[in-house]
């Protein structure tokens, strides 16, 4: 698609319920021939491996192999950081295994406490690892970041202001209490989040031979950065402080599409949860509120795969609908949440996703969802699959951190 034909074409963000489109759901539970999907069986052998090869093929693009040489350094460690509070490790995965550029930085906090492996959340975030907490020892990122005032960026780089200058995102003292551990990624480590044809981040150590680009069915930026989150799991499978089996996903926003579509294709997490994703993330994309593909695609080209541009404006052409990538998470609980300011991000296609992928839930065996509307504003609703809608705007707020503490608590100690 050229990009000055739909830009021209760009329609105004419908808000107005009354105008989303009618339209029609592709049925989850239906095998491309036409097979009504009644076992789990069916469902693991050939529904859902239709569902996630549509995914690769048409939205996320399809993601390479693990390298064979990962390499992975802890870089520091500190027992008593955050005064005492917390074990503080920093951890360089070099993809190439060699010390080299692409590399990204885990930097990871355990309860200083902790007697035995602790279960984590895990996340990719926005300005580099240096802004998620009130810790001047965190090493400072020197990579290429989005222009942010606020977050002191100057040149496209990270200053001693920008510390600490997301650290209301991450509640760390909170997860710190409850028995938790956080590990955090500069997403612009796997790829920096700029449209350049691909020519830095991750992409290039996986191209052919003669390859210049991405195939039309091959991976954006998303799925780098999932893939990313993989490869950050495989590093965490050899760290004996971690319990490896309760590793939550979260993300935020476009880094919430992410956590979904690594929790789709990596079944090694154990819980995922989508913070305010919107459009290619929990929101249905056929119901065009708020942000569509039209605009999601022309304003970040580089997200998705060549191939979703197909769909720009013929949503209901699309194969899957976002239901399904919730449902690729089946049985493993699933939390979304929305805001109510957030209407860009289509708060009742968020929850629309999480009900249309229960029935999966159930087939295999799981509690579901528990909610047939959307629940009253801050009344979450908590099952094996969860949602919340609070007031506020677009952003990650302790009020969501302790709902995903208890929703942790619930799944992983039974509480
Ligand atoms: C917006 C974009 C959204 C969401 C958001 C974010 O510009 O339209 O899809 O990803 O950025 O990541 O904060």
């Amino acid at each position: 698609v050229s990009m000055q034909t739909a830009q021209a074409q760009r329609p105004k963000p419908n808000y107005d319920e009354a105008k989303v489109p009618q339209y029609k759901l592709p049925a989850v539970l239906k095998t491309s021939d036409g097979r009504k999907v009644d076992s789990a069986e069916l469902w693991w052998k050939v529904r859902r491996p239709e569902i996630l090869h549509l995914f690769e093929s048409e939205v996320y693009g399809k993601s390479p192999a693990p390298p064979e040489n990962i390499l992975f350094e802890v870089i520091s460690q500190k027992n008593d950081a955050l005064h005492g509070k917390a074990i503080r490790k920093e951890v360089s995965v070099f993809f190439s295994g060699k010390k080299e550029e692409p590399r990204m930085d885990l930097l990871i906090y355990l309860p200083a406490k902790a007697t035995k492996p602790v279960p984590v959340f895990m996340g990719l975030n926005f300005y580099g690892n240096h802004t998620i907490a009130n810790d001047p020892e965190i090493t400072l990122s020197t990579k290429w970041m989005r222009a942010n005032k606020a977050k002191a960026i100057v040149n496209h780089r990270a200053t001693e202001k920008s510390r600490g200058t997301s650290a209301s995102r991450w509640a760390i003292d909170e997860i710190l209490d409850r028995g938790y551990g956080l590990v955090a990624i500069y997403c612009g480590d796997i790829d920096p989040d700029y449209d350049d044809g691909f020519q830095n981040g991750i992409h290039p150590l996986f191209n052919k031979a003669g390859q210049k680009k991405p195939a039309a069915d091959e991976w954006g930026t998303i799925a780098a950065w999932a893939w990313g989150l993989s490869r950050a799991m495989d590093y965490l499978e050899t760290d004996d402080q971690i319990d490896q089996k309760h590793v939550a996903l979260i993300g935020h926003s476009r880094l919430g599409k992410t956590s979904l579509w690594a929790g789709a294709q990596d079944q090694r997490f154990a819980l995922v949860i989508s913070n305010n994703s919107g459009c290619g993330g929990a929101a249905l994309s056929r119901r065009r509120f708020g942000e569509t593909l039209n605009v999601i695609n022309n304003a970040f080209p580089h997200w998705f795969c060549d191939n979703f541009n197909k769909y720009i404006d013929k949503e209901e052409q699309l194969p899957v609908d976002q239901h399904m990538l919730v449902s690729l998470i089946a049985p493993r609980p699933v939390y979304v949440a929305s805001a109510v300011e957030d209407r860009w991000a289509d708060p009742r296609g968020e929850f629309l996703s999480v009900l249309n992928a229960e029935p999966v839930y159930k087939l295999l065996g799981t509690s579901g969802f528990g909610a047939k509307q959307m629940p009253e504003v801050n009344q979450p609703v908590q099952q094996q699959m969860g949602y919340h809608i609070r007031t506020g705007k677009h952003d990650v707020i302790d009020y969501d951190w302790k709902q995903y503490l208890d929703f942790a608590d619930r799944h992983f100690r039974g509480s």
